[in-house]
């Protein structure tokens, strides 16, 4: 865990530049970058733009599929009025695992590609000086990081990754790298959750400090009135007459927080939050006290020349698309995404169900659907891996842990679920998780199509069922697909036999499509099949009341690892790679438009 991670902000006493653009690039094939010195600067570099993956801007197939270590450089400068200040480099995300060097001095490794960590810089720049900072990053995977791969070494010497999912492993400085100056006493964390009486709302909060001042608090509304005020660290607010938070009908306060010595300011940190509540009762999801039914998709970080670097003009289009077609939530599949999605859903009042990159839990995986015979939790890396994976989780939630449109943790992605060993590994992550969550949100992950009321031994720990579900495409295709739909419907009746008091909410289910594929009748990968599969996945979620959400995979196509099952990436999504729509999403957009938000409440 790194030093104070809150969202970068420029005000009266904090400054956050960011250092994006173009850095310099070096690959080390034979990690021998530190024995040269390459920390103290690079040499014979490419320009590499910051924040982007590395891999699709080459023309040749060893760079685009490079694995292993790399490096990046940039200069930045600290003024001289900085001197009394906490200066530090935020990396908002390092795919997979990193080392910062300031002006030749180790600052930090951090491990985990998809969530941010500081370096702090008080011993290490100049100031009223041009600083260097140098970052080996390295994008091998193994059994024991997340997401879950192999790596090996070819007969040319040449590394690759077979990672245990489908998504491309996009790799480098993928999201922004913020230069940060706080002052000397500042607030380094803050929480908050809340209670809703009667017509009012209580806000509690907590303020966590580096120093021994005194912290107020105030809540403004949205036409700057203040609203409600108080001191301490931690307290509550009453907020009369709340102006509650709601789906697709956001409401955010201003929180203002500052500490004081005397009349004195010396820090202050303003960030919008939502007002609401989030609960399960029986099969319900409750957004403040109210059922609400969730429409939407499983996604990806995903776009062109970029891969996984955070692409605000892609994100926008994303979140202008899912308002086109009536979506009120998704997941972040398969890792948590930019802050910058989850501060734009807080203010569209979309719903995020927010997973860890805990993807590969499963041996099937590591042949992708191929099965090998072994089970993923009796694996020698299981210490290894909870490890890191609980380190993740921690870090989701400190990052995550304020976002209204946050409304639950998926702690897995089609894990093994169905071997007795599965089930201490279980237990000691949902048991080390208790208690994380300020708002106490519902945990959950992702069953894949082994995982049943019948094969699960797991089904005790997620408050919600998320359910992968692939009939009509893995298997049961085509003219099958009658089969598919009864076999669905035979595996939600058990459900319901056996008294089910938990919502389901399938979070996977699809076909692959070929965008401009027509076919009467259809055939598979047509995008009339396309329409036919989630016609017949509509049928039966229609048919249970305790299904209560729909999150189709994938809102767009997305690049995968290369494979005899994928014609350039996988082609499940509603819209094209480039967000063009196909068929099927004026089918859902006229589905998702006519569907309530308290569907089946
Ligand atoms: N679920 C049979 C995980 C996703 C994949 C999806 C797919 C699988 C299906 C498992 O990350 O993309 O193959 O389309």
């Amino acid at each position: 865990m790194t030093a104070s991670l809150l969202y970068p902000v420029n005000n009266g006493f904090r400054r956050d530049i960011k250092l994006d653009g173009l850095w310099k690039f070096k690959f080390d094939p034979k990690s021998e970058g530190e024995e040269f010195n390459w920390q103290d600067g690079l040499k014979d570099t490419l320009d590499m733009p910051v924040p982007s993956s590395f891999n699709d801007f080459f023309t040749k197939k060893d760079e685009r599929e490079y694995t292993g270590d790399f490096w990046y450089e940039t200069d930045f400068f600290v003024p001289e009025e900085w001197e009394n200040r906490r200066v530090s480099l935020r990396f908002d995300a390092a795919t997979h695992r990193a080392t910062v060097y300031v002006n030749g001095n180790k600052i930090i490794s951090h491990e985990g590609g998809f969530l941010p960590f500081n370096a702090d810089l008080k011993q290490a720049v100049s100031f009223g000086k041009n600083n260097k900072v140098v970052v080996k990053i390295n994008n091998e995977l193994s059994r024991t990081t997340l997401p879950c791969g192999d790596t090996v070494t070819l007969k040319n010497g040449k590394k690759m990754v077979r990672p245990f999912f489908d998504f491309y492993n996009y790799s480098g400085l993928n999201r922004s790298v913020h230069l940060i100056a706080l002052p000397d006493e500042s607030v380094e964390d803050y929480s908050v959750a809340y209670e809703l009486d009667g017509e009012d709302a209580i806000v509690r909060y907590n303020v966590m400090t580096n120093g021994i001042h005194d912290v107020s608090v105030a809540l403004y509304d949205e036409d700057g009135a203040k609203v409600a005020g108080a001191t301490g660290r931690a307290g509550g607010l009453r907020v009369k007459k709340a102006h509650l938070w709601n789906v697709l009908d956001a409401y955010l306060y201003q929180l203002r927080i500052e500490i004081v010595d005397n009349d004195k300011l010396l820090d202050a940190y303003h960030e919008e939050i939502g007002i609401r509540v989030v609960e399960i009762k029986g099969t319900e999801i409750l957004i403040n006290q109210k059922p609400v039914y969730l429409k939407g998709f499983g996604r990806h970080e995903d776009s062109d020349f970029a891969g996984r670097g955070f692409n605000l003009n892609a994100e926008k289009r994303d979140f202008e698309l899912m308002k086109w077609i009536g979506a009120n939530s998704f997941r972040t599949s398969h890792y948590p995404y930019d802050e910058a999605v989850y501060r734009m859903a807080d203010r569209e009042g979309f719903l995020i169900i927010d997973e860890v990159p805990a993807v590969g839990f499963k041996m099937a995986a590591a042949s992708f659907l191929g099965g090998l015979n072994q089970s993923f939790f009796d694996g020698e890396w299981i210490n290894d891996l909870q490890v890191n994976h609980l380190a993740q989780i921690k870090e989701l939630i400190r990052r995550d842990k304020n976002h209204a449109s946050v409304i639950a943790w998926s702690l897995m992605n089609e894990p093994d679920t169905v071997t007795d060993s599965s089930v201490p590994y279980f237990k000691a992550v949902f048991d080390a998780t208790v208690g994380l969550d300020p708002q106490n949100r519902p945990r959950t992950f992702a069953l894949s199509e082994d995982d049943t009321i019948t094969t699960s031994k797991v089904l005790e720990f997620p408050d919600l069922y998320l359910l992968n579900r692939y009939p009509g495409w893995y298997h049961t295709w085509g003219y099958e697909i009658s089969d598919g739909e009864q076999n669905l419907r035979d595996e939600m009746d058990q459900w319901k036999e056996e008294g089910i008091n938990k919502p389901i909410v399938f979070s996977e289910f699809g076909a692959d499509t070929e965008p401009g594929l027509h076919k009467l009748p259809s055939i598979m990968w047509s995008e009339e099949y396309q329409v036919e599969c989630v016609q017949m996945f509509n049928r039966v979620f229609d048919s249970y009341e305790f299904i209560k959400g729909e999150q189709i995979w994938n809102f767009a196509d997305f690049q995968t690892v290369e494979g005899n099952m994928r014609v350039n990436g996988n082609k499940k999504g509603v819209f094209t790679r480039q967000r063009q729509p196909k068929a099927l999403a004026f089918y859902l957009k006229k589905r998702w438009s006519d569907l309530p938000l308290d569907y089946k409440g």
